[in-house]
Protein backbone atom coordinates (compact mmCIF):
# COMPACT_ATOMS: atom_id res chain seq x y z
CA UNK A 1 0.00 0.00 0.00
CA UNK A 2 1.35 3.60 -0.65
CA UNK A 3 0.12 6.64 1.18
CA UNK A 4 0.10 8.78 -1.85
CA UNK A 5 -3.00 10.71 -2.61
CA UNK A 6 -4.67 13.41 -5.28
CA UNK A 7 -7.35 15.12 -4.06
CA UNK A 8 -10.49 14.08 -6.58
CA UNK A 9 -13.49 16.91 -7.03
CA UNK A 10 -16.40 15.45 -6.60
CA UNK A 11 -18.40 18.99 -8.16
CA UNK A 12 -15.97 17.75 -11.43
CA UNK A 13 -16.55 13.90 -11.48
CA UNK A 14 -19.94 13.18 -9.90
CA UNK A 15 -21.18 11.65 -12.93
CA UNK A 16 -24.06 9.08 -12.30
CA UNK A 17 -24.99 10.96 -9.09
CA UNK A 18 -24.94 14.09 -10.35
CA UNK A 19 -27.43 13.43 -13.19
CA UNK A 20 -29.89 11.64 -10.70
CA UNK A 21 -29.95 14.63 -8.48
CA UNK A 22 -29.29 17.45 -10.54
CA UNK A 23 -32.55 19.58 -10.41
CA UNK A 24 -33.84 16.57 -8.54
CA UNK A 25 -36.51 17.66 -5.31
CA UNK A 26 -34.32 16.17 -2.19
CA UNK A 27 -36.01 16.09 1.45
CA UNK A 28 -33.58 16.29 3.92
CA UNK A 29 -34.52 15.43 7.40
CA UNK A 30 -32.75 16.72 10.49
CA UNK A 31 -30.47 19.27 10.60
CA UNK A 32 -27.77 18.91 13.16
CA UNK A 33 -23.64 17.69 12.29
CA UNK A 34 -25.43 15.17 9.58
CA UNK A 35 -28.05 17.47 8.40
CA UNK A 36 -25.84 20.40 7.00
CA UNK A 37 -22.86 18.37 5.76
CA UNK A 38 -25.74 16.79 3.56
CA UNK A 39 -27.61 20.01 2.74
CA UNK A 40 -23.72 20.89 1.37
CA UNK A 41 -23.13 17.82 -0.63
CA UNK A 42 -26.85 18.26 -2.12
CA UNK A 43 -25.53 21.98 -3.33
CA UNK A 44 -22.74 20.24 -5.37
CA UNK A 45 -24.70 17.88 -6.57
CA UNK A 46 -27.87 20.66 -8.13
CA UNK A 47 -30.53 19.34 -6.05
CA UNK A 48 -33.25 21.31 -5.34
CA UNK A 49 -33.15 21.01 -1.38
CA UNK A 50 -36.36 20.89 1.07
CA UNK A 51 -34.67 20.87 4.69
CA UNK A 52 -37.38 20.44 7.83
CA UNK A 53 -36.35 20.32 11.71
CA UNK A 54 -38.50 20.28 14.66
CA UNK A 55 -36.26 22.72 16.28
CA UNK A 56 -35.81 26.90 14.85
CA UNK A 57 -32.46 27.07 15.90
CA UNK A 58 -31.80 24.37 13.21
CA UNK A 59 -33.16 25.73 10.57
CA UNK A 60 -31.97 29.42 11.38
CA UNK A 61 -28.37 27.94 11.68
CA UNK A 62 -27.76 26.85 8.25
CA UNK A 63 -25.77 28.70 6.16
CA UNK A 64 -26.60 27.47 2.40
CA UNK A 65 -29.30 27.76 0.81
CA UNK A 66 -32.04 25.68 0.30
CA UNK A 67 -35.71 25.73 -1.63
CA UNK A 68 -37.56 25.79 1.63
CA UNK A 69 -36.95 25.38 5.05
CA UNK A 70 -39.72 24.18 7.66
CA UNK A 71 -39.67 23.68 11.13
CA UNK A 72 -41.74 21.32 11.68
CA UNK A 73 -42.20 17.68 14.43
CA UNK A 74 -42.33 13.96 12.76
CA UNK A 75 -45.93 14.25 12.26
CA UNK A 76 -46.23 17.65 10.48
CA UNK A 77 -42.99 16.65 8.43
CA UNK A 78 -44.71 13.28 7.63
CA UNK A 79 -47.68 15.22 6.25
CA UNK A 80 -45.66 17.53 4.27
CA UNK A 81 -43.41 14.64 2.86
CA UNK A 82 -46.32 12.97 1.79
CA UNK A 83 -47.38 16.40 -0.39
CA UNK A 84 -44.01 17.14 -1.38
CA UNK A 85 -41.99 16.60 -4.97
CA UNK A 86 -39.44 15.03 -3.50
CA UNK A 87 -38.49 11.30 -4.56
CA UNK A 88 -35.83 11.04 -2.14
CA UNK A 89 -35.54 11.85 1.47
CA UNK A 90 -31.98 12.09 3.56
CA UNK A 91 -32.88 11.09 6.75
CA UNK A 92 -30.22 12.11 9.95
CA UNK A 93 -29.89 8.94 11.97
CA UNK A 94 -31.82 10.61 15.02
CA UNK A 95 -34.76 10.37 13.02
CA UNK A 96 -36.74 6.79 14.47
CA UNK A 97 -37.20 3.90 12.60
CA UNK A 98 -40.77 3.73 13.66
CA UNK A 99 -41.97 7.42 13.62
CA UNK A 100 -44.33 9.28 11.48
CA UNK A 101 -41.65 10.54 8.91
CA UNK A 102 -39.97 7.32 7.98
CA UNK A 103 -43.05 5.19 7.69
CA UNK A 104 -44.91 8.11 5.30
CA UNK A 105 -41.58 7.87 3.24
CA UNK A 106 -42.52 4.12 2.89
CA UNK A 107 -46.05 4.46 2.22
CA UNK A 108 -45.29 7.11 -0.28
CA UNK A 109 -42.99 5.09 -2.36
CA UNK A 110 -40.43 8.06 -1.12
CA UNK A 111 -36.74 6.41 -1.67
CA UNK A 112 -34.48 6.89 2.00
CA UNK A 113 -31.42 7.13 1.99
CA UNK A 114 -28.86 7.83 5.35
CA UNK A 115 -25.64 10.15 4.99
CA UNK A 116 -23.92 7.61 4.95
CA UNK A 117 -25.21 6.14 1.67
CA UNK A 118 -24.94 9.75 0.13
CA UNK A 119 -21.67 9.77 0.84
CA UNK A 120 -21.09 6.04 -0.49
CA UNK A 121 -22.68 7.06 -3.69
CA UNK A 122 -20.27 10.42 -4.12
CA UNK A 123 -17.19 8.36 -3.47
CA UNK A 124 -18.27 6.01 -6.13
CA UNK A 125 -18.56 8.71 -8.58
CA UNK A 126 -15.74 10.83 -7.42
CA UNK A 127 -12.34 10.49 -9.40
CA UNK A 128 -11.36 7.91 -6.41
CA UNK A 129 -13.72 5.34 -6.46
CA UNK A 130 -11.45 2.68 -5.49
CA UNK A 131 -10.31 4.57 -1.85
CA UNK A 132 -11.56 1.28 0.76
CA UNK A 133 -14.17 1.67 3.21
CA UNK A 134 -13.23 -0.14 6.53
CA UNK A 135 -16.50 -0.45 8.10
CA UNK A 136 -17.47 -1.14 11.83
CA UNK A 137 -20.44 -0.81 14.43
CA UNK A 138 -21.22 -2.71 17.59
CA UNK A 139 -22.74 -2.06 20.98
CA UNK A 140 -19.63 -1.02 22.79
CA UNK A 141 -16.04 -0.09 21.96
CA UNK A 142 -16.87 1.16 18.38
CA UNK A 143 -15.41 4.80 19.06
CA UNK A 144 -12.09 3.31 20.26
CA UNK A 145 -12.07 0.44 17.95
CA UNK A 146 -12.28 3.28 14.72
CA UNK A 147 -9.92 5.62 16.72
CA UNK A 148 -7.54 2.61 16.75
CA UNK A 149 -7.71 1.56 12.83
CA UNK A 150 -7.24 5.20 12.13
CA UNK A 151 -4.33 5.42 14.16
CA UNK A 152 -3.00 1.78 12.62
CA UNK A 153 -3.66 2.97 8.78
CA UNK A 154 -2.23 6.18 9.76
CA UNK A 155 1.05 4.45 10.88
CA UNK A 156 1.31 2.80 7.83
CA UNK A 157 1.42 6.04 5.98
CA UNK A 158 -2.13 6.49 4.50
CA UNK A 159 -4.53 9.69 5.32
CA UNK A 160 -7.35 7.85 6.82
CA UNK A 161 -9.62 9.56 9.05
CA UNK A 162 -11.80 8.24 11.59
CA UNK A 163 -15.54 9.19 10.33
CA UNK A 164 -19.15 8.48 10.64
CA UNK A 165 -20.51 8.00 13.99
CA UNK A 166 -17.78 8.99 16.13
CA UNK A 167 -18.54 12.73 15.08
CA UNK A 168 -17.45 14.07 11.31
CA UNK A 169 -19.48 13.04 8.68
CA UNK A 170 -18.40 10.35 6.41
CA UNK A 171 -19.29 13.02 3.64
CA UNK A 172 -17.54 15.16 4.54
CA UNK A 173 -14.31 13.72 3.93
CA UNK A 174 -15.84 12.17 0.96
CA UNK A 175 -16.26 15.67 -0.20
CA UNK A 176 -12.57 16.78 0.94
CA UNK A 177 -11.32 14.04 -1.42
CA UNK A 178 -8.05 13.42 0.76
CA UNK A 179 -8.55 9.97 2.38
CA UNK A 180 -6.49 7.01 1.17
CA UNK A 181 -8.79 4.79 3.10
CA UNK A 182 -11.65 5.60 5.25
CA UNK A 183 -12.10 3.91 8.98
CA UNK A 184 -15.95 4.10 9.22
CA UNK A 185 -18.28 4.18 12.54
CA UNK A 186 -21.73 3.38 11.91
CA UNK A 187 -24.19 3.49 14.23
CA UNK A 188 -27.40 1.34 14.10
CA UNK A 189 -29.44 4.12 13.26
CA UNK A 190 -27.13 5.07 9.77
CA UNK A 191 -27.29 1.33 9.13
CA UNK A 192 -31.04 1.47 8.88
CA UNK A 193 -30.82 3.30 5.91
CA UNK A 194 -27.89 2.45 4.42
CA UNK A 195 -28.70 0.42 1.03
CA UNK A 196 -25.27 0.07 -1.47
CA UNK A 197 -22.32 0.63 0.86
CA UNK A 198 -19.60 -2.03 -0.08
CA UNK A 199 -16.62 -2.07 2.24
CA UNK A 200 -13.33 -3.68 1.92
CA UNK A 201 -13.63 -5.10 5.56
CA UNK A 202 -16.17 -5.05 8.06
CA UNK A 203 -17.00 -5.85 11.67
CA UNK A 204 -19.58 -5.80 13.99
CA UNK A 205 -18.11 -5.93 17.48
CA UNK A 206 -20.39 -7.32 20.16
CA UNK A 207 -24.23 -7.26 20.35
CA UNK A 208 -26.19 -6.06 23.71
CA UNK A 209 -29.67 -4.37 24.30
CA UNK A 210 -29.39 -0.83 23.38
CA UNK A 211 -31.46 1.93 21.21
CA UNK A 212 -34.38 -0.49 21.75
CA UNK A 213 -37.07 2.54 21.21
CA UNK A 214 -35.58 4.28 17.81
CA UNK A 215 -35.73 0.57 16.80
CA UNK A 216 -38.70 -0.38 17.88
CA UNK A 217 -37.41 -3.85 19.71
CA UNK A 218 -34.51 -5.86 20.01
CA UNK A 219 -34.57 -7.94 16.59
CA UNK A 220 -35.14 -4.78 14.75
CA UNK A 221 -31.78 -3.56 16.62
CA UNK A 222 -29.82 -6.58 15.90
CA UNK A 223 -30.59 -6.74 11.94
CA UNK A 224 -29.83 -3.17 11.61
CA UNK A 225 -26.36 -3.91 12.99
CA UNK A 226 -26.54 -7.06 10.07
CA UNK A 227 -26.46 -4.95 8.11
CA UNK A 228 -22.68 -3.95 8.62
CA UNK A 229 -21.17 -6.94 6.51
CA UNK A 230 -23.36 -6.60 3.22
CA UNK A 231 -21.31 -6.70 0.48
CA UNK A 232 -18.01 -6.78 2.11
CA UNK A 233 -15.68 -7.48 -0.21
CA UNK A 234 -12.51 -9.17 1.41
CA UNK A 235 -13.18 -9.99 5.43
CA UNK A 236 -15.84 -10.01 7.55
CA UNK A 237 -14.66 -9.56 10.97
CA UNK A 238 -16.60 -10.99 13.88
CA UNK A 239 -16.59 -11.36 17.53
CA UNK A 240 -15.68 -15.60 18.27
CA UNK A 241 -17.04 -14.46 21.97
CA UNK A 242 -20.22 -12.76 20.82
CA UNK A 243 -22.30 -15.45 19.03
CA UNK A 244 -24.82 -13.00 17.78
CA UNK A 245 -21.88 -11.54 15.64
CA UNK A 246 -21.21 -14.78 13.84
CA UNK A 247 -24.39 -15.42 13.46
CA UNK A 248 -24.48 -12.20 11.57
CA UNK A 249 -21.84 -13.25 9.05
CA UNK A 250 -22.99 -16.49 8.38
CA UNK A 251 -25.98 -14.91 6.95
CA UNK A 252 -24.36 -11.87 5.34
CA UNK A 253 -24.90 -11.78 1.97
CA UNK A 254 -21.65 -10.79 1.01
CA UNK A 255 -19.75 -10.36 -2.16
CA UNK A 256 -18.03 -13.85 -3.44
CA UNK A 257 -14.64 -14.84 -1.80
CA UNK A 258 -15.26 -12.86 0.98
CA UNK A 259 -13.52 -14.18 4.55
CA UNK A 260 -14.57 -14.80 7.82
CA UNK A 261 -12.65 -13.65 10.38
CA UNK A 262 -13.20 -13.88 13.85
CA UNK A 263 -11.01 -11.98 16.65
CA UNK A 264 -10.75 -13.60 20.33
CA UNK A 265 -9.20 -12.86 23.63
CA UNK A 266 -7.75 -16.66 23.56
CA UNK A 267 -5.45 -18.31 21.38
CA UNK A 268 -6.25 -17.69 17.70
CA UNK A 269 -7.76 -20.53 15.32
CA UNK A 270 -7.16 -20.69 11.73
CA UNK A 271 -8.78 -17.86 10.23
CA UNK A 272 -8.49 -15.63 13.69
CA UNK A 273 -6.64 -12.90 15.47
CA UNK A 274 -6.25 -13.03 18.62
CA UNK A 275 -3.96 -13.17 22.35
CA UNK A 276 -1.02 -16.02 22.64
CA UNK A 277 -0.41 -14.99 26.34
CA UNK A 278 0.45 -10.89 26.34
CA UNK A 279 0.81 -11.36 22.36
CA UNK A 280 -1.60 -9.93 20.43
CA UNK A 281 -1.56 -12.83 16.98
CA UNK A 282 -2.88 -12.89 13.60
CA UNK A 283 -3.65 -16.46 11.81
CA UNK A 284 -5.76 -14.49 9.20
CA UNK A 285 -3.97 -12.69 7.00
CA UNK A 286 -0.36 -13.91 7.55
CA UNK A 287 1.15 -15.82 4.76
CA UNK A 288 2.07 -18.64 6.67
CA UNK A 289 -1.17 -18.85 8.38
CA UNK A 290 -1.56 -22.49 8.05
CA UNK A 291 1.43 -23.26 10.05
CA UNK A 292 2.00 -20.07 12.36
CA UNK A 293 0.65 -16.43 13.49
CA UNK A 294 2.73 -13.62 13.31
CA UNK A 295 2.95 -11.05 16.22
CA UNK A 296 1.29 -7.71 15.83
CA UNK A 297 2.02 -6.20 19.47
CA UNK A 298 1.67 -6.94 22.98
CA UNK A 299 -0.65 -6.07 25.95
CA UNK A 300 2.28 -3.79 26.99
CA UNK A 301 1.69 -1.80 23.72
CA UNK A 302 -1.38 -0.59 25.07
CA UNK A 303 -0.52 -0.09 28.87
CA UNK A 304 -1.01 3.80 28.08
CA UNK A 305 -5.06 2.86 27.75
CA UNK A 306 -4.86 1.24 31.06
CA UNK A 307 -5.59 3.28 34.60
CA UNK A 308 -2.52 3.86 36.04
CA UNK A 309 -0.59 3.40 32.73
CA UNK A 310 -0.11 -0.25 33.98
CA UNK A 311 -0.49 -3.22 31.79
CA UNK A 312 -1.73 -5.35 34.68
CA UNK A 313 -4.96 -3.20 34.59
CA UNK A 314 -5.61 -3.24 31.20
CA UNK A 315 -9.50 -3.81 30.92
CA UNK A 316 -9.49 -7.02 28.46
CA UNK A 317 -12.32 -5.22 26.14
CA UNK A 318 -9.64 -2.71 25.14
CA UNK A 319 -7.53 -5.59 23.91
CA UNK A 320 -10.41 -7.21 21.99
CA UNK A 321 -11.11 -3.34 20.23
CA UNK A 322 -7.44 -3.54 19.63
CA UNK A 323 -7.69 -7.01 17.62
CA UNK A 324 -10.61 -5.89 15.81
CA UNK A 325 -9.18 -2.93 14.63
CA UNK A 326 -5.93 -4.57 13.75
CA UNK A 327 -8.40 -7.49 11.71
CA UNK A 328 -9.67 -4.52 9.76
CA UNK A 329 -6.21 -3.28 9.20
CA UNK A 330 -4.52 -6.49 8.33
CA UNK A 331 -7.77 -6.84 5.56
CA UNK A 332 -6.32 -3.38 4.22
CA UNK A 333 -2.76 -4.66 3.74
CA UNK A 334 -1.32 -2.88 6.53
CA UNK A 335 2.12 -3.86 7.96
CA UNK A 336 2.62 -5.98 11.75
CA UNK A 337 4.83 -2.98 12.37
CA UNK A 338 2.34 -0.22 11.47
CA UNK A 339 -0.46 -2.29 13.50
CA UNK A 340 2.45 -1.88 16.96
CA UNK A 341 2.95 1.71 15.91
CA UNK A 342 -0.70 2.85 15.58
CA UNK A 343 -1.89 0.89 18.97
CA UNK A 344 1.08 2.94 20.68
CA UNK A 345 -0.01 6.33 19.23
CA UNK A 346 -3.29 5.65 19.59
CA UNK A 347 -4.90 8.02 22.60
CA UNK A 348 -8.80 7.91 23.24
CA UNK A 349 -11.46 9.89 22.95
CA UNK A 350 -12.49 12.26 25.45
CA UNK A 351 -15.48 11.07 28.08
CA UNK A 352 -14.06 7.78 27.68
CA UNK A 353 -12.35 6.56 31.36
CA UNK A 354 -10.85 10.07 31.38
CA UNK A 355 -9.10 10.48 35.43
CA UNK A 356 -10.81 14.36 35.52
CA UNK A 357 -9.63 15.22 39.04
CA UNK A 358 -7.86 13.33 41.98
CA UNK A 359 -7.43 14.15 45.91
CA UNK A 360 -7.47 12.77 49.08
CA UNK A 361 -7.55 9.21 47.76
CA UNK A 362 -10.34 9.86 45.49
CA UNK A 363 -10.03 9.32 41.70
CA UNK A 364 -13.11 11.00 39.83
CA UNK A 365 -13.54 9.23 36.45
CA UNK A 366 -15.73 10.60 33.30
CA UNK A 367 -16.99 7.88 31.25
CA UNK A 368 -20.17 10.06 29.96
CA UNK A 369 -19.52 7.86 26.68
CA UNK A 370 -20.92 4.57 28.67
CA UNK A 371 -24.15 5.57 26.91
CA UNK A 372 -25.75 2.05 27.83
CA UNK A 373 -25.70 -0.38 30.42
CA UNK A 374 -23.13 -2.59 28.71
CA UNK A 375 -20.32 0.23 28.49
CA UNK A 376 -20.77 0.93 32.22
CA UNK A 377 -20.43 -2.37 33.48
CA UNK A 378 -17.30 -2.70 31.51
CA UNK A 379 -15.72 0.06 33.22
CA UNK A 380 -17.05 -0.20 36.23
CA UNK A 381 -16.19 -4.19 37.03
CA UNK A 382 -12.37 -2.81 36.40
CA UNK A 383 -13.31 -1.19 39.61
CA UNK A 384 -11.47 -2.71 42.75
CA UNK A 385 -14.44 -4.47 44.75
CA UNK A 386 -16.46 -1.90 46.73
CA UNK A 387 -15.00 1.37 45.50
CA UNK A 388 -16.68 2.49 43.03
CA UNK A 389 -19.18 5.62 43.67
CA UNK A 390 -21.14 5.27 40.47
CA UNK A 391 -23.26 8.41 38.84
CA UNK A 392 -25.58 6.58 36.95
CA UNK A 393 -28.97 7.53 35.08
CA UNK A 394 -30.69 9.36 32.08
CA UNK A 395 -32.65 8.55 29.16
CA UNK A 396 -32.72 4.96 29.26
CA UNK A 397 -33.54 4.53 25.52
CA UNK A 398 -35.89 1.37 26.88
CA UNK A 399 -33.09 -0.50 28.25
CA UNK A 400 -33.48 -2.41 31.96
CA UNK A 401 -30.75 -2.30 34.34
CA UNK A 402 -31.54 -5.18 36.59
CA UNK A 403 -28.53 -7.34 35.13
CA UNK A 404 -26.06 -4.82 34.96
CA UNK A 405 -26.83 -3.49 39.10
CA UNK A 406 -26.65 -7.18 39.69
CA UNK A 407 -23.21 -7.62 38.05
CA UNK A 408 -21.84 -4.33 39.12
CA UNK A 409 -23.10 -4.47 42.68
CA UNK A 410 -20.02 -5.71 44.00
CA UNK A 411 -17.82 -3.32 43.17
CA UNK A 412 -20.14 -0.15 44.66
CA UNK A 413 -19.65 1.99 47.54
CA UNK A 414 -22.63 3.58 45.93
CA UNK A 415 -24.63 4.96 43.48
CA UNK A 416 -26.00 8.86 42.91
CA UNK A 417 -29.13 8.38 39.96
CA UNK A 418 -29.50 11.45 37.77
CA UNK A 419 -31.82 11.43 34.93
CA UNK A 420 -35.65 13.37 34.53
CA UNK A 421 -36.95 9.53 34.89
CA UNK A 422 -35.35 7.87 37.39
CA UNK A 423 -37.42 4.90 38.00
CA UNK A 424 -36.14 1.86 35.91
CA UNK A 425 -32.40 2.48 37.24
CA UNK A 426 -34.62 3.07 41.19
CA UNK A 427 -36.16 -0.34 40.62
CA UNK A 428 -32.97 -1.99 39.85
CA UNK A 429 -31.00 -0.68 42.47
CA UNK A 430 -34.01 -1.71 45.07
CA UNK A 431 -33.96 -4.88 43.81
CA UNK A 432 -30.14 -6.02 42.59
CA UNK A 433 -28.54 -3.96 45.50
CA UNK A 434 -30.23 -3.64 48.84
CA UNK A 435 -28.83 -1.68 51.24
CA UNK A 436 -26.29 0.19 49.37
CA UNK A 437 -26.22 3.97 49.95
CA UNK A 438 -28.58 5.54 47.11
CA UNK A 439 -28.68 9.22 46.79
CA UNK A 440 -31.04 10.98 44.22
CA UNK A 441 -30.40 14.06 42.08
CA UNK A 442 -33.81 16.48 41.04
CA UNK A 443 -34.11 17.84 37.59
CA UNK A 444 -32.29 21.09 37.46
CA UNK A 445 -30.07 23.14 34.87
CA UNK A 446 -27.46 20.63 33.76
CA UNK A 447 -25.00 22.65 35.55
CA UNK A 448 -26.98 22.04 38.55
CA UNK A 449 -27.44 18.62 38.12
CA UNK A 450 -23.54 18.22 37.58
CA UNK A 451 -22.71 19.79 41.20
CA UNK A 452 -25.13 17.95 42.98
CA UNK A 453 -24.20 14.40 41.55
CA UNK A 454 -20.41 15.42 42.72
CA UNK A 455 -21.15 16.71 45.96
CA UNK A 456 -23.37 13.48 46.55
CA UNK A 457 -20.94 11.54 44.87
CA UNK A 458 -18.23 13.01 47.16
CA UNK A 459 -19.86 12.78 50.48
CA UNK A 460 -20.02 8.96 49.89
CA UNK A 461 -16.28 8.15 48.47
CA UNK A 462 -13.43 7.35 50.59
CA UNK A 463 -9.90 7.50 50.15
CA UNK A 464 -9.04 4.56 47.28
CA UNK A 465 -12.33 5.14 45.91
CA UNK A 466 -13.60 6.18 42.25
CA UNK A 467 -16.33 7.98 41.39
CA UNK A 468 -17.07 7.41 38.05
CA UNK A 469 -19.46 8.47 35.61
CA UNK A 470 -21.06 6.16 33.47
CA UNK A 471 -24.66 6.70 33.53
CA UNK A 472 -25.64 3.70 31.14
CA UNK A 473 -27.82 5.99 29.37
CA UNK A 474 -27.97 8.53 26.85
CA UNK A 475 -27.84 12.42 28.02
CA UNK A 476 -30.78 13.83 26.42
CA UNK A 477 -33.67 13.85 28.84
CA UNK A 478 -31.03 16.78 30.36
CA UNK A 479 -27.74 17.67 28.57
CA UNK A 480 -27.16 18.40 25.04
CA UNK A 481 -24.79 15.20 24.54
CA UNK A 482 -22.79 13.03 26.22
CA UNK A 483 -20.02 15.48 25.93
CA UNK A 484 -21.82 18.37 27.95
CA UNK A 485 -22.50 15.29 30.48
CA UNK A 486 -18.83 14.62 30.47
CA UNK A 487 -17.30 18.20 30.75
CA UNK A 488 -19.89 19.25 32.87
CA UNK A 489 -18.97 16.71 35.43
CA UNK A 490 -15.37 17.34 35.14
CA UNK A 491 -15.43 20.74 36.10
CA UNK A 492 -18.10 20.28 39.15
CA UNK A 493 -15.54 17.76 40.14
CA UNK A 494 -12.37 20.15 39.66
CA UNK A 495 -13.99 22.51 41.44
CA UNK A 496 -15.11 20.15 44.44
CA UNK A 497 -11.26 18.58 44.96
CA UNK A 498 -10.32 22.17 44.65
CA UNK A 499 -12.93 24.31 47.31
CA UNK A 500 -12.23 20.50 49.30
CA UNK A 501 -8.12 20.66 49.43
CA UNK A 502 -8.77 24.48 50.33
CA UNK A 503 -10.91 23.91 53.36
CA UNK A 504 -8.55 21.09 54.78
CA UNK A 505 -5.85 23.07 54.17
CA UNK A 506 -7.68 26.12 56.24
CA UNK A 507 -9.07 23.71 59.15
CA UNK A 508 -7.33 23.40 62.54
CA UNK A 509 -5.03 21.19 62.59
CA UNK A 510 -3.92 20.84 59.03
CA UNK A 511 -0.57 22.43 59.08
CA UNK A 512 0.31 19.85 61.83
CA UNK A 513 -1.01 17.11 59.89
CA UNK A 514 1.12 18.02 57.02
N1 LIG B 1 -34.26 16.09 14.55
C1 LIG B 1 -35.51 16.24 13.99
N2 LIG B 1 -36.40 15.22 14.11
C2 LIG B 1 -36.08 14.04 14.74
C3 LIG B 1 -34.79 13.88 15.29
C4 LIG B 1 -33.89 14.93 15.17
O1 LIG B 1 -35.82 17.29 13.42
O2 LIG B 1 -36.92 13.14 14.79
C5 LIG B 1 -33.30 17.19 14.41
C6 LIG B 1 -32.88 17.84 15.71
O3 LIG B 1 -33.71 18.92 16.05
C7 LIG B 1 -31.47 18.34 15.38
C8 LIG B 1 -30.97 17.32 14.38
O4 LIG B 1 -32.12 16.61 13.89
O5 LIG B 1 -31.48 19.61 14.76
C9 LIG B 1 -30.05 16.34 15.04
O6 LIG B 1 -29.82 15.25 14.18
P1 LIG B 1 -29.28 13.87 14.78
O7 LIG B 1 -29.97 13.59 16.08
O8 LIG B 1 -29.38 12.85 13.74
O9 LIG B 1 -27.77 14.23 15.17
P2 LIG B 1 -26.54 14.78 14.32
O10 LIG B 1 -26.11 16.07 14.89
O11 LIG B 1 -26.75 14.70 12.88
O12 LIG B 1 -25.44 13.71 14.80
C10 LIG B 1 -25.47 12.40 14.22
C11 LIG B 1 -25.31 11.35 15.32
N3 LIG B 1 -26.38 11.49 16.30
C12 LIG B 1 -27.25 10.49 16.53
O13 LIG B 1 -27.16 9.41 16.01
C13 LIG B 1 -28.36 10.75 17.53
C14 LIG B 1 -23.97 11.52 16.00
O14 LIG B 1 -23.78 10.41 16.88
C15 LIG B 1 -22.86 11.47 14.95
O15 LIG B 1 -21.62 11.73 15.58
C16 LIG B 1 -23.12 12.51 13.87
O16 LIG B 1 -24.42 12.28 13.30
C17 LIG B 1 -22.10 12.42 12.72
O17 LIG B 1 -22.27 11.27 11.98
C18 LIG B 1 -23.87 10.70 18.28
C19 LIG B 1 -24.67 9.63 18.98
O18 LIG B 1 -25.10 9.84 20.09
C20 LIG B 1 -22.48 10.71 18.90
N4 LIG B 1 -24.86 8.44 18.36
C21 LIG B 1 -25.57 7.34 18.98
C22 LIG B 1 -24.64 6.50 19.84
O19 LIG B 1 -23.42 6.53 19.64
O20 LIG B 1 -25.17 5.78 20.72
C23 LIG B 1 -26.13 6.43 17.88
Amino acid sequence: MSGSSAPGTLTASAGALRDQLDGAHVAVVGLGRTGRAVVDALATLGARTHVFDSREASIEALGTSVVSATVADGDATAAALAQSPARLLIVSPGVPATGPVLRTAAAAGIETWSEIELAWRLQQDSRRPDVPWLTLTGTDGKTTTVGMLSAILEAQGLTAPAVGNIGTPAIEAVLAGSADALAVELSSFQLHTTRTLSPLASACLNLAADHLDWHGGREAYAADKARVYSRTRLAAVYNVADDATQDMVRQADVVEGCRAVGFTLTTPGLGQVGMVEDLLVDRAFHAERRSSGIELATSADLAHLAPGGRTENLPSHLLADALAAAALARAAGVDAEAVVAGLRAYSPGAHRIVTVAEADGVTWVDDSKATNPHSAEAALTSLPRGTGVWICGGDTKGAEFFDLVRVVRPHLRGAVVIGKDQSDILAALAQEAPGLPVARVSDASPEDISAAAVEAAGAMARSGDTVILAPACASWDQFSSYAQRGDLFAAAAQAHTRRNSTRSADAPGAQEQL
